[in-house]
């Protein structure tokens, strides 16, 4: 699978399926999840509520992903996974390539061949940048193979940009 790295924002982005660095609620957030709810419009989450009532009532779990439409977004569908809360305490970043993984699952379940993922749980979820960067490239590389051949990783910003090429050795 080929990473490539954009800068910018992940709702403009054309590819089959985006990432949602969502909550276990489903019901939207601020980050990353706000912006995709508001430009992707009330479609998506109309289709969060039914999974919530069919599936989730109790909350999606961290490192599980699940899909609903994109909207009036560009992609074809957005990929809702939960990243964990920063802890100094105690390591969650299995959980954090869980949401990597399994979104890219359901993203081979849906037969998409191109993926954009922001870098989840970088921003209200506090996960320090430069490791964010390397679960999300480990994660990736190690996906088992499935229609996805292409992944593209997000930075919002330039600083976060800088990071990535950092810790990536460009
Ligand atoms: N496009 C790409 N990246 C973005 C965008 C965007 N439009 N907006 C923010 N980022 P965050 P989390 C970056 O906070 O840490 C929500 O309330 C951001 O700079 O969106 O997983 C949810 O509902 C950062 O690098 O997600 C949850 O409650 C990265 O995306 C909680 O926040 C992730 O930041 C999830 O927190």
């Amino acid at each position: 699978m080929r990473i490539t790295l954009l800068t910018g924002d992940i709702t403009t982005v054309q590819v089959d399926a985006i990432v949602n660095a969502a909550n276990s609620s489903l019901l939207g957030g601020g980050g990353v999840d706000g912006a995709i709810h508001r430009k992707g419009g009330p479609e998506i989450l109309a289709e969060c509520r039914a999974l919530r009532a069919a599936k989730y009532g109790r909350g999606l779990p961290t490192g599980q992903a699940v899909a609903t439409t994109a909207g009036r977004l560009p992609a074809r569908w957005v990929i809702h996974t939960v990243g964990p809360v920063w802890s100094a305490e105690e390591d969650r970043s299995a959980l954090l390539r869980d949401c990597y993984t399994n979104s890219l699952t359901v993203a081979g379940d849906l037969g998409a061949t191109t993926v954009a993922f922001p870098l989840i749980s970088a921003g209200i979820f506090r996960w320090p940048k430069e490791d964010a960067v390397r679960q999300a490239v480990a994660a990736i590389t190690a996906a088992p193979p499935s229609t996805v051949d292409n992944a593209r990783l997000v930075l919002f910003d330039d600083e976060t940009r800088d990071v990535a090429e950092m810790v990536l050795g460009f």
